[in-house]
């Protein structure tokens, strides 16, 4: 019997073990976070049951309501949203929450605030529930440093690169949170017997180089210079090298999941209908880019590092290339070309 091996699995590091761990190793920390992580699990948990048995509690179905994209709004949606916003709410670590499906930010009563906003997609990838697909949840954490009371929508408003803590939570063939608070990333495959999330995926790293590019090629014909060039490569590569294969599944999470750990770009570009792009900036890109730069890649905007940039209204969308760090930088050459 192989005891080292017997005694790996029989240590299980949780996500609210290996968030205390990390906590360890903050002194100043008082267990703050791991409160706030412990309301987004039980937030994930239960959109991951709902969405299991979404068929047959009848769940699937527009709910009769657009949301503020003035896209049809799923009823998973509806419950995804509520159960989010009332986990984060009485977590008491909260005091600004901004989500997809809600038009305003919400200010958390003053007696129930706590120094942590949250942005977040609670049911991301929407359109595909109906045919069984992969669709996840986003979040991204920032820091308040002020009297609660002095709070406003300019703490929301920042950089992604001031974000303390990211992930998404995957709702597939099982239910995988990938976090990162700033050192790394690990992920964790809930147990279902459990009710826990175990970490199975420590220390993510995307690998340098990749061979799949993933991009609704639909879209092509708007597209501008780089881009277009961009993927002409990948299917006409000059330089002897393979071809790279096309994914796509339209669901932001598990296109960047599949990215994250076989490497590879994701992209959303600008083009001549949407000159920025889809994805949201606080809740879809951001979240996503501090992935990726945490787990060695790179994210970029068309112009900028995607983690610079600064918003300026809480559903801001932008173009996003993010992904392996090789390939992210031959889009940035191929823009930089463009500039000159
Ligand atoms: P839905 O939530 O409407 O399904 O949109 C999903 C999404 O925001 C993101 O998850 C995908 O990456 C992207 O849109 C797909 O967009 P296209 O359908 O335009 O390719």
């Amino acid at each position: 019997m192989d005891h080292a091996a017997d005694a790996h699995r029989t240590d299980l590091m949780t996500v609210t073990r290996y968030v205390l761990n990390e906590q360890s190793r903050h002194p100043e920390a008082r267990g703050d976070f791991t409160i706030l992580l412990s309301h987004i699990v039980l937030g994930c948990k239960f959109v991951c049951t709902a969405v299991n048995k979404a068929g047959l509690a009848k769940l699937i179905g527009l709910a009769g309501e657009t949301n503020v994209q003035g896209e049809e709004q799923k009823k998973l949606d509806v419950l995804s949203n509520e159960v989010f916003v009332k986990a984060l709410v009485s977590s008491g670590r909260t005091c600004i929450l901004v989500s997809e499906e809600d038009e305003e930010a919400t200010f958390v009563d003053p007696r129930l605030r706590g120094k942590y906003c949250v942005v977040f997609d609670p049911l991301d990838g929407s359109s595909n529930i109906d045919c069984g697909v992969s669709i996840g949840t986003i979040f991204g954490v920032y820091m308040v440093d002020k009297d609660l009371d002095k709070i406003s929508l300019d703490d929301v408003l920042q950089p992604g690169k001031n974000m303390l803590a990211a992930g998404y939570c995957m709702y597939g063939s099982s239910c995988t949170l990938v976090i990162s608070t700033g050192n790394g990333v690990n992920g964790f495959t809930l147990d279902p017997s459990l009710g826990e999330f175990i970490l199975t995926h420590p220390d993510i790293k995307i690998p340098k180089k990749g061979k799949i590019y993933s991009v609704n090629e639909g879209n092509a014909k708007n597209w501008d210079g780089p881009t277009a060039k961009y993927v002409e490569k990948c299917k006409f590569p000059t330089d002897g090298s393979s071809p790279k294969s096309l994914r796509y599944i339209g669901s932001m999470v598990a296109d960047v999941h599949r990215t994250l750990l076989y490497g590879g770009i994701f992209l959303y570009p600008a083009d001549k209908k949407s000159p920025n792009g889809k994805l949201r900036v606080l809740y879809e890109v951001f979240p996503m880019s501090f992935l990726m730069e945490q787990a060695g890649g790179q994210a970029f905007t068309g112009k900028e590092r995607a983690l610079d940039l600064i918003p300026t209204k809480i559903h801001q969308r932008s173009p996003i290339f993010l992904g392996s760090y090789d390939e992210v930088e031959e889009i940035k050459a191929l823009y930089a070309a463009e500039q000159k």
